[in-house]
């Protein structure tokens, strides 16, 4: 249907080996930008009304489907199974929902990864507009509700103001033009997956049963700055319509979890190196040592 190829794996040994016109992309062969493989996360704590009408919208071709599960006790895996033979489920490692993308990352075998909420909030039908954004050069889209299109029906004027006063704090600290920082639908090429140095899913949990920094909702916070150190001129913004959950309640404390996105901003921006390890390792696109960029609309990218 959107021409994505199914089961067809991500490790690629084989392939053209005809190099993209698209600097970052240049180790990715001409045949998996035609059809990529696609993985898609899913997050889920206490989800099983809402799968049904998740699923049901999700393209019917991708290649893998990971659930990961934070121990839901509403049947939420067993709904999952029944409802998508073949998906894989994940049972996190630790808590919280950076830990939840994580563990289920690292499970993926897909040319591209996308990741989606369980509460109906994110619409799996813009998946492929993320997807022709990679194929089209960006080595990360990231969703916006708030430009060229997009909305949210569900934010609160609290929620609203926080975003804005996070986004314009990380705009400002790192030369981006992040439209809507702590949104969490985005997708991206696997091969960035170095760059972004999540918390190793081994890592044993705090004695005090607390979260480790990136393990929270700070994920999308640190995903984004991360990713625009290594890609600030691939990074594109894809509008997104943002419904509101359709049961249930939602995890996130706007005050708890804006101010560990705020300490995450600082610590990234003033404690932590430039020089991101995954950067230099031989995974990771030619555009995370080659910055130079050629040729596709970047509209992250500040006019110098
Ligand atoms: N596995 C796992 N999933 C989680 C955890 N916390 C949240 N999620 C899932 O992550 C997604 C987003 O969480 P929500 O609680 O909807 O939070 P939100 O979307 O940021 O906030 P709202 O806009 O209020 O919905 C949902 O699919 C949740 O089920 C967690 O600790 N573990
Ligand atoms: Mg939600």
């Amino acid at each position: 249907m959107f021409g994505f190829r199914p089961g067809s794996a991500g490790g690629r040994s084989g392939g053209t080996a005809k190099e993209s016109s698209v600097s970052h992309i240049h180790a990715i062969s001409a045949s998996v930008i035609d059809q990529p493989t696609i993985s898609v996360v899913v997050p889920t704590l206490n989800e099983a009304a809402n799968l049904p009408h998740v699923f049901c919208d999700l393209p019917q071709d991708i290649h893998q489907l990971v659930l990961v599960d934070g121990g839901s006790v509403d049947g939420t895996v067993e709904v999952a199974e029944a409802l998508w033979p073949g998906i894989e489920i994940v049972q996190q490692t630790r808590r919280g929902k950076g830990n939840a993308l994580a563990c289920g990352f690292a499970r993926c075998t897909g040319d591209i990864i996308v990741m989606i909420d369980a509460d109906g909030s994110t619409d799996p039908k813009e998946i492929p507009a993320f997807v022709e954004a990679l194929r089209d050069g960006a080595a990360f889209a990231k969703g916006t509700r708030f430009k060229n299109g997009g909305r949210s029906l569900d934010i609160t004027p609290l929620r609203r103001a926080g975003n804005l006063m996070l986004n314009t704090t990380v705009n400002v600290l790192f030369r981006t033009r992040f439209s809507d920082l702590c949104y969490g639908y985005n997708a991206f090429w696997r091969s960035v997956l170095p760059v972004l140095d999540l918390p190793d899913p081994e890592l044993p949990a705090p004695a005090d049963g607390g979260k480790l920094w990136g393990d929270g909702f700070e994920i999308e916070t640190l995903i984004n700055i991360r990713v625009a150190r290594a890609y600030r001129r691939t990074i594109r913004e894809i509008p997104s319509v943002e419904k509101e959950r359709i049961f249930g309640e939602s995890n996130l404390n706007a005050v708890r979890d804006g101010l560990r996105v705020l300490r995450t901003i600082f610590s990234e921006r003033f404690t932590r190196s430039a020089a991101i390890p995954g950067a230099v390792a031989t995974t990771a696109p030619a555009a995370v040592v080659t910055p130079a960029f050629d040729g596709v609309e970047v509209p992250l990218e500040r006019a110098s």
